[in-house]
């Protein structure tokens, strides 16, 4: 991993009093970086686990996440379930701190949601949000009501080769092979891609389906074939976006 990521991480908890970790509540475990918090641990700051998106995510795996990492809360920085919450229990850690106005860092995978987060949480559209992965460039500080936050650009570390994860999560964006990562989705969870856009799967030949698709959607190249990896690329933002339910 770059040096420069963990110097800005190292950074961030050493600046802020209480970490919140921005995971995507639909694959919490695939989202979380465990050696971020090894870190905010031994520095002895206070670890809250935010899972975002759950308006995308199963209330029955919720519930037994929450058991399992605590202090935890699911919020959806879209619809600001769970925002009230949020602000409650950091108020409490900032309390136990002895803290009027607690630095808060935001910390995360890219495309979590940190900056939507943020936004929910002062209630004002700072901190700048988009679609893509990697948007936010470098740390910034935004204040709310009685907390300031520190926003910070997600980063992808190395080794992190999962495509599925990636193509579900949004991790990264900017995929040079969107036709290999929908593939690979196919792969795992064998003929719920095509049902969605009601294509027909092929058993044998997962491209065949991903052609299925293409057709289905009218994304076609000149001559009549299939453009798959236009078809790709609206498949992996369906995906991101939760459209299609795997
Ligand atoms: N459905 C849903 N989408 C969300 C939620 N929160 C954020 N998003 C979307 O997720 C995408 C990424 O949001 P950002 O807030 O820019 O994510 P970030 O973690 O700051 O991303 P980087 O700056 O790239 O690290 C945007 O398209 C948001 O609209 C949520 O609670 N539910
Ligand atoms: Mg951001």
């Amino acid at each position: 991993m770059p040096s420069s990521f963990w110097d800005a991480v190292n950074g961030v908890i050493g600046e802020a009093d209480i970490v919140l970790e921005v995971v995507d509540a639909r694959r919490i475990d695939e989202t979380r970086n465990l050696e971020i918090e090894e870190k905010v641990r031994r520095a002895g700051k206070v670890l809250v686990y935010v899972f975002n998106k759950c308006d995308l995510a199963s209330q029955a795996e919720l519930e037994h996440k929450k058991k399992e990492l605590q202090p935890s809360v699911f919020v959806s920085a879209k619809d600001y379930h769970g925002i009230k919450m949020l602000q409650e229990r950091i108020m409490i850690e900032a309390k136990r701190l002895g803290l009027k106005t607690p630095k808060v860092g935001v910390l995360g995978y890219p495309n979590m949601g940190k900056s939507s987060l943020i936004n929910a949480l002062n209630g004002t559209g700072k901190a700048k949000t988009s679609a893509e992965s990697g948007f936010t460039k470098g740390k910034q500080y935004i204040r709310a009501k009685k907390l300031l936050l520190i926003d910070t650009p997600g980063v992808i570390p190395y080794g992190e080769n999962d495509e599925v994860k990636k193509a579900i999560t949004g991790i990264d964006t900017r995929q040079k092979d969107p036709e290999a990562a929908v593939l690979k989705v196919m792969e795992e969870y064998p003929g719920v891609i095509e049902s969605h856009y009601d294509a027909e799967t092929d058993k044998d030949d997962l491209e065949i389906g991903l052609e299925n698709i293409a057709r289905k959607l009218n994304l076609l190249l000149k001559g009549g074939r299939a453009d798959t990896r236009r078809t790709a690329e609206r498949v992996l933002r369906d995906l991101r976006e939760g459209k299609i339910s795997l």
